[in-house]
């Protein structure tokens, strides 16, 4: 089973990826928790990561490519996984299109999670006030949305054409059992 979620900040598609692994028991990649547990390190690449992290940038396509390849090639990842948070730009795209079909990986369901701003803003905020993460405050939100816009949407945009027959959207505006339900729903119904 082998599931890619595209979203914006905020639009629930890292929640909704740990109810699916949980639940299915395979593995749920999340590039953004990934960089996060690696800041915790505290080495040269962890000043760098953070200060590239706080500001809403992405990471080098080159980090992010060679942290993903080794995880989907390691035996965590053998029963399937769920990417969450990557790919998010046209590099790393074409770098995951080579690595799948290099190891006859077959992608088995898309979902793109649509949500308004104003939404994003708010969840975002709420979770500031538990998580406190460096990048949850309305400027750097701004600035995460925006890279969103110019580099991930497109691309989303692009697998909806070359993968339409597993590609869906999802009004991520409902609230997350009913979200998860419908997820639950396109799982059943794909060809796995
Ligand atoms: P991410 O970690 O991917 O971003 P996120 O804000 O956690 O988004 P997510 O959509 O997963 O939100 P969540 O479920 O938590 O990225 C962070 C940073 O990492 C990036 O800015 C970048 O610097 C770096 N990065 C990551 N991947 C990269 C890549 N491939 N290349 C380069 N750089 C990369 O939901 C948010 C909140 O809403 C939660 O509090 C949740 O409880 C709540 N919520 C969820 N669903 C809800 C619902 N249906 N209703 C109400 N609330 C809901």
């Amino acid at each position: 089973m082998y599931f890619i979620f595209f979203g914006p900040p905020g639009s629930g598609k890292g929640t909704q990826a740990k109810l699916l692994s949980d639940k299915l028991k395979i593995t749920h990649l999340s590039t953004g928790d990934i960089l996060r547990a690696k800041i915790k390190d505290s080495d040269k690449l962890s000043l760098k990561l953070n200060s590239i992290l706080s500001s809403g940038n992405l990471v080098s396509d080159e980090i992010v490519n060679e942290t993903v390849s080794e995880s989907i090639l390691s035996d965590k990842c053998k029963k399937g996984f769920i990417l969450d948070g990557y790919p998010r730009t046209t590099s790393q795209s074409n770098f995951l299109i080579s690595l799948l079909k290099e190891h006859n990986i077959k992608l088995n369901l898309i979902i793109d999670f649509k949500l308004e701003i104003s939404l994003m803003e708010k969840r975002i905020l709420e979770r500031s006030k538990i998580e406190k993460r460096s990048d949850d405050n309305i400027e750097i939100i701004k600035n995460r949305f925006k890279k969103y816009i110019l580099q991930t949407q497109p691309l989303a945009n692009i697998y909806k054409e070359k993968f339409s027959n597993i590609f869906s959207e999802l009004d991520a505006s409902e609230d997350i059992k009913n979200i998860h339900n419908q997820i639950e729903k396109l799982v059943k119904n794909a060809q796995i």
